[in-house]
């Protein structure tokens, strides 16, 4: 038999993706009423991969995010009303609305920051390990990227310090076969295994749909790098099924393969797992994301509710004090 997560814990875990999941539908009406500022990347379908690896951490371990990254956040322990109210521009957001959905940080939470720029997380998770091994911590910082990242020299620079000063940082490759319009097929090289053996970094290749296997995989390689072993190189094959952003017309992929994949989404599998095991019966998965709805309602009523920065709070916290 395959190795098994709690029950507990799949419950849990099956409610944080719904969280995950319903947060980002929220976002879809607030984007169409023009609430949102800017453009917005949606994480639906890869719920599996934050909620099995993110939500596993230790509350003073780090992540560093990406532009699509609210999943990381609410994995992380982040609230749904700061992170709906930094959406939206608002006073009580996480980064008192000045960083919006791709600059999402929380030094409480442990996001060392989402990040437009793509592979510009990498470099700052070196920094991140760096400063854990030489305070002497057993903190693990788990960084996200996705194929688009995989051939920037940023990346490869952070592999290889990584890997050079044994630093304790997961490498989260989520791929989720699409960077903006192109197919990973046509932009990616040799594949992230043999970009690993060229570094000497463990990793392990998972299907990031599948909740349990994303858990245990997360688990090993958490084990391996908290105790001071060096990086780790997690894959975990996904698909992104909204568009690159939020109205992206997709006219480069068809429906038929969009729907293949919805079908195979990450919460519709645990969920049958969960019925089957006779864990939840399917009335008490619809109250759970009932329950959850109602919370994603309240988060979008109090982020609306909530005040604008004032004009006065323009220049703080943009430096730190003198010798900070
Ligand atoms: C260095 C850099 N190059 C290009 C862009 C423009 N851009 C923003 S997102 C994106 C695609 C990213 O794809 P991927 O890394 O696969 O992430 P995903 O959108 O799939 O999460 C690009 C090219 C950017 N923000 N930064
Ligand atoms: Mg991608």
């Amino acid at each position: 038999m395959t190795k098994q997560a709690d029950p507990k814990l799949l419950v849990d875990r099956y409610r944080l993706m719904w969280v995950i999941r319903l947060h980002e539908e929220a976002l879809k009406v607030l984007f169409t009423q023009g609430k949102i500022g800017g453009t917005t990347h949606l994480y639906i379908g890869q719920e599996a991969i934050a909620a099995g690896v993110i939500a596993q951490l230790r509350e003073d371990d780090y992540i560093v995010s990406t532009h699509r990254g609210h999943g990381h956040m609410l994995a992380k322990g982040g609230e749904l009303r700061p992170m709906l109210a930094e959406i939206l521009g608002k006073f009580t957001g996480y980064c008192k609305g000045k960083g919006g959905s791709m600059h999402i940080a929380s030094l409480e939470v442990g996001n060392l920051g989402a990040n437009g720029i793509v592979s510009g997380g990498l470099p700052i998770s070196v920094g991140s390990g760096l400063s854990a091994k030489m305070r002497g911590t057993d903190q693990v910082t788990v960084v996200s990227f996705s194929d688009g990242a995989t051939n920037e020299g940023n990346t490869h620079e952070a592999m290889n310090l990584a890997a050079l000063w044994k630093l304790p940082v997961i490498f989260l490759f989520e791929n989720n076969h699409y960077a903006v319009s192109t197919e990973v097929s046509r932009s990616m090289a040799g594949g992230m295994k043999n970009r690993a053996a060229a570094y000497h970094i463990p990793i392990q290749q998972v299907d990031g749909n599948d909740f349990e296997a994303v858990h245990f995989a997360a688990e090993e390689a958490i084990d391996y790098v908290r105790s001071g072993s060096g990086p780790y190189l997690l894959e975990c094959e996904t698909y992104r099924i909204e568009g690159h952003y939020y109205g992206d017309p997709m006219v480069y992929r068809s429906k038929e393969e969009v729907d293949a994949w919805r079908k195979k989404g990450p919460i519709c599998r645990l969920e049958q797992a969960l019925v089957e095991r006779g864990i939840l019966r399917e009335a008490e998965c619809r109250e759970i994301e009932a329950e959850v709805r109602k919370e994603v309602e309240d988060a979008v009523a109090y982020a609306e509710n909530s005040p604008e920065p004032p004009i006065e709070s323009i220049f703080e916290d943009v430096f730190t004090e003198e010798g900070a």
